[in-house]
């Protein structure tokens, strides 16, 4: 509080200085006449002011906080909108007992949570590329090469013109006339037998009279050079039976290779028995390499347990196999294997109760 005198000619003069110094809230707390020269007088007032009215004064103008402009509050509100919206929808959900779309709302919910947690994990660095990461790129990238260029354990014939070649007693013959019966009885296709087994005695009878039981032509050559003039258009296959030769007569290989030098439309199929080792099967193809054979084909199957050299040689030597035989019944014990059969054949040799064993040459 604070506490001041005023002095004027009348009280209503003192009163009047107090008010204009202290204003209307000051109190006025005693007066008195005083004496002023030898005849005059005058008022003496006291008045007291409370300081704390002095905070209804107006303040200095830093002390004051500046109200938010309304621009921001609306734009929070803005914000706040959609979520109040979405809070009165949880709500009435809630309320109303919606398992349905609760649960929607938690996988919601879950979808979001992952989401912020991803875009909240640092970018992977990605990792530098080490000597040896490099390393196993390539061997990688060298085994995919690798596999794209592995071997064909089969493929299926599609020459016009198939000939037999292989050594003696390995069942071409036979084979020829299994080929035969099923191209022409049971796909009725035209079919022409040609031998060139002129060297061995009874070798054209045993062809001819497989040709005459499937009711197929036969053409018996002397020289594999009349070999061309043989092959006719007419014939939609025609089967070539050769002789088996002694492994160390290479002059008759080339010959053969010669007389078919003008043929085309050729697929030369080379007879493995199946009892032959991998070191024969190898001889065998050195042996025949002037006739360039593009087929495997193993005969005798049925006579072994197992024949892994089913799966070896084709891969060994790159030459697929188109047919495989399981038997000494013309025409039946003929198959033209898948991949997986020929697996089982060389795992397992042919079974006896296999309801496959007869796969008719496509
Ligand atoms: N067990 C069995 N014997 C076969 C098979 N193919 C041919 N043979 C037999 O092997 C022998 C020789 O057959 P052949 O066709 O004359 O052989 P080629 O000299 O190569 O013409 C004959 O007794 C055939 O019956 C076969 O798949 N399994
Ligand atoms: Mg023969």
């Amino acid at each position: 509080m604070k506490i001041m005198k005023f002095e004027g000619a009348t009280m209503r003069d003192a009163v009047a200085k107090v008010k204009a110094e202290l204003g209307d809230q000051a109190v006025i707390i005693s007066s008195r006449q005083v004496r002023r020269g030898l005849l005059g007088t005058a008022v003496e007032i006291s008045a007291a002011i409370d300081n704390e009215s002095d905070v209804e004064a107006p303040a200095p103008a830093f002390t004051r906080q500046p109200p938010p402009p309304q621009d921001s509050q609306a734009d929070v509100e803005k914000l706040i909108a959609p979520l109040r919206s979405e809070l009165r929808s949880l709500r009435a959900m809630v309320r109303s007992n919606e398992p349905k779309g609760i649960g929607k709302l938690e996988s919601e919910i879950q979808a979001l949570r992952q989401l912020v947690e991803q875009l909240a994990k640092p970018a992977a660095e990605p990792a530098p590329a080490s000597a040896a990461s490099i390393a196993q790129a390539v061997a990688a990238a060298a085994t995919k090469r690798r596999e794209t260029e592995e071997p064909a354990l089969i493929a299926p014939s599609s020459a016009r013109v198939v000939m037999l070649v292989g050594p003696t007693g390995a069942g071409k013959t036979t084979t020829i006339a299994k080929l035969a019966a099923h191209a022409a009885l049971v796909e009725g296709r035209r079919v022409r037998l040609i031998t060139l087994d002129t060297y061995r005695v009874g070798g054209v009878d045993q062809i001819r009279t497989f040709a005459e039981l499937i009711g197929v032509p036969l053409t018996v050559l002397d020289r594999p050079g009349e070999l061309a003039n043989a092959i006719s258009d007419e014939d939609e296959l025609t089967l070539i039976d050769t002789a088996g030769r002694s492994p160390l007569d290479t002059a008759s290989v080339v010959e053969l290779a010669a007389a078919i030098g003008t043929v085309s439309d050729i697929e030369i199929h080379l007879v493995v028995p199946s009892s032959s080792s991998a070191e024969a099967i190898d001889k065998l193809v050195s042996r025949y390499t002037a006739l360039s054979p593009s087929r495997l084909l193993f005969t005798k199957v049925d006579e072994h347990e197992s024949v892994p050299e089913l799966l070896k040689a084709p891969r060994r030597t790159r030459l697929p196999i188109t047919w495989v035989t399981t038997g000494q019944s013309v025409p039946e014990d003929l198959e033209q294997p898948t991949a997986h059969r020929l697996g089982e054949l060389a795992a397992r040799g042919v079974q006896p109760t296999t309801p496959n064993r007869n796969h008719r040459a496509a």
